[in-house]
């Protein structure tokens, strides 16, 4: 990512304002295609149910494979440029949490303010100050989004509040945008969808990538059974939970899942996937403890500190 990418302006904007649009994305047409290709899934979709979704809307997940056109924003570059640069730093990879088709009805009411974050519990005890994120959110609009219709309401620099569980509607923006291009917020970011106000439908997808030792909204592996992801490139696979977390999270069978992408997987036993200085530091360990006279606790110094950790109870038992 250069200093002057889309990515690392849009990084540097979401990092101030918990937000920023991205004009001009993908093309129309792109658009056009997968909606068209979704059409008869909103069709057959009920209106969701419960408070939170909103009683107006539709919803349905799995657009990998509902559409071929889904991966290309699902794998868009500046997309994953912004996720590696906000997300990076705090995982050893971000995955895909969430795709979802949302349809706003006509007359839809505007869903209540809320941070995706607070799916996770351990969000709230976070020192802010360091910048930690657990989420971010792509919402590429199907429709033209305005005001009318239940444009995203976004509250800009909500993610510096987290005290505030709700700011006043007038600090809200309206998040409108044409087909192609998309609004992009924090997990931290209070947001919502506005009321549709109009005779047509509103239409957007969501796309959202989190921490990689997070759990998804959205589980992936039943999503996406091997025999599906199997079909999918290498890349998406992984981002769609076919790759171990290091130090040994999301395993099957002791083993990074990717094994399943392949048709003749059938080996066992376990094997590590460990990061270089959890390596390192059993290494370290190793040596202590076989040395003559060594004793089973003893790291050199710099290792010794209280803040070098394995992380896993595997790896260290
Ligand atoms: O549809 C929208 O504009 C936002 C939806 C949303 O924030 C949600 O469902 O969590």
């Amino acid at each position: 990512m250069t200093a002057n990418s889309p990515s690392s302006q849009g990084s540097a904007r979401l990092r101030d304002q918990g937000y920023a649009i991205f004009e001009d994305l993908v093309s129309p047409d792109l658009i056009v295609g997968l909606n068209a290709d979704l059409e008869t899934h909103f069709a057959g979709t009920a209106f969701s149910q419960g408070c939170f979704s909103g009683t107006g809307t539709r919803r349905f997940a799995g657009l990998l494979k509902r559409s071929s056109h889904a991966a290309h924003l699902v794998e868009h570059d500046v997309i994953l440029a912004l996720a590696d640069d906000l997300l990076g730093p705090w995982c050893d990879h971000f995955s895909l949490n969430l795709t979802q088709a949302i349809e706003l009805a006509p007359e839809a009411s505007q869903q209540v303010p809320h941070r995706d974050q607070d799916m996770w519990p351990c969000s709230g005890f976070i020192d802010r100050e360091r910048g930690m994120e657990f989420l971010i959110n792509v919402m590429w609009p199907l429709s033209a989004f305005t005001q009318d219709n239940g444009a995203t309401l976004v509250w800009p620099r909500s993610h510096r509040r987290q005290d505030e569980l709700l700011i006043t509607p007038e600090e809200a923006v309206i998040a409108e945008m044409a087909p192609g291009s998309a609004l992009v917020f924090l997990g931290s970011t209070l947001h919502a969808a506005g009321a549709n106000r109009t005779a047509l439908p509103r239409r957007g997808v969501i796309i959202s990538y989190c921490l990689g030792w997070l759990k998804p909204y959205e589980l992936p592996w039943l999503a996406y059974p091997p025999e599906v992801a199997r079909t999918f490139p290498r890349s998406l696979a992984r981002l769609a939970g076919y790759r171990v977390h290091r130090p040994n999270l999301g395993t099957f069978e002791g083993r990074c899942p990717s094994l399943l992408l392949e048709e003749a997987a059938g080996p066992s036993g376990a094997i590590d996937a460990l990061l270089p200085e959890q390596e390192a530091l059993i290494a370290a360990w190793r040596q202590g403890a076989d040395a003559p006279g060594g004793h089973p606790t003893m790291l050199p110094a710099h290792l010794n500190s209280g803040a070098a950790s394995l992380g896993t109870e595997q790896a260290g038992g």
